[in-house]
Formats: C-alpha cells, sequence, structure tokens
C-alpha cells in the first residue's frame, strides 16, 4: 500500500488551527495535545508538524525531532501528574491499529495498581 498522506486528516487541521485542541507544548517542529478518548490520566498525543503518515513514511530527521518531543512531554507529564510510570505506543496503518493518518505517539503517564482504559 502506497504511503499517502492526506492533509485532510484531523491532526493536520490541528496543526493547521482549524480545529482545536488542548495544547500541551508547542516547537516549531512538534505539537503535543490532550487525547479526546483518553486511556487514562494525562494521556498526551505528540505529533511532527511535518507531513508523514507514519513512522513508516517519516524521515529520520523527523523521527529524532519527535523523540525529542516525545521525551520532554513524557517526563513533564510524569512529573505533573506524579505517576509511577510512563507508557509510550505508537500505531500504524490500520492493522497496526492506526485510526488518525498522521504519525503521532501516545504519552500515558501510569500509576501502581491502574490498567489503562480499553
Ligand atoms: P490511533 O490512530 O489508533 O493512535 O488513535 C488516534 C487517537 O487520536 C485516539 O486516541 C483518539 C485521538 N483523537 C482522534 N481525534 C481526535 C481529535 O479530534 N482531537 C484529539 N485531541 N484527539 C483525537
Amino acid at each position: 500500500m502506497p504511503m499517502i498522506y492526506d492533509r485532510n486528516n484531523i491532526f493536520a487541521k490541528i496543526i493547521r488551527g482549524e480545529i482545536p485542541c488542548h495544547k500541551v507544548y508547542e516547537t516549531d517542529k512538534a505539537l503535543a495535545f490532550m487525547d479526546i478518548m483518553p486511556r487514562g490520566d494525562g494521556h498526551v498525543l505528540v505529533i511532527p508538524k511535518a507531513e508523514a503518515r507514519n513512522l513508516l513514511d517519516a524521515s529520520p530527521e523527523v523521527c529524532a525531532d519527535l523523540a525529542k518531543a516525545v521525551q520532554v512531554v513524557g517526563k513533564a507529564a510524569k512529573e505533573a501528574l506524579a505517576a509511577d510510570g510512563l507508557t509510550v505506543q505508537q500505531f500504524n496503518e490500520s492493522a497496526g491499529g492506526q485510526v488518525v493518518f498522521h504519525l503521532h505517539v501516545h504519552v500515558i503517564p501510569r500509576f501502581e495498581g491502574v490498567p489503562l482504559k480499553p
């Protein structure tokens, strides 16, 4: 399947400011905002501003910038919520669980004995 990037995907619209989000972090390369279907308290999505369908489609530079943003956001989210741990998840293509086709990373603070919501 070709790696086609659809500029009308929901996260592209968020980057362009066409639909609102609860923004928690932003650089010239990345944006982080609260997930509207959180699987736990403080569930944040971190995305590159560059057009990339998913990890399979992204340049090494985009991956590197995204990883840096994930680390900053992950540390801040864990500290802000006094969490015990952190789950970082990332899905690629429908078969891999991807629903929104703009590269994104789920950052979810975790608490001892508290499972993720389905
Ligand atoms: P996935 O592609 O499977 O990693 O899931 C997409 C995630 O994006 C899912 O956790 C819900 C979230 N999401 C979908 N639409 C919106 C939206 O419009 N705003 C926000 N903040 N999150 C969204």
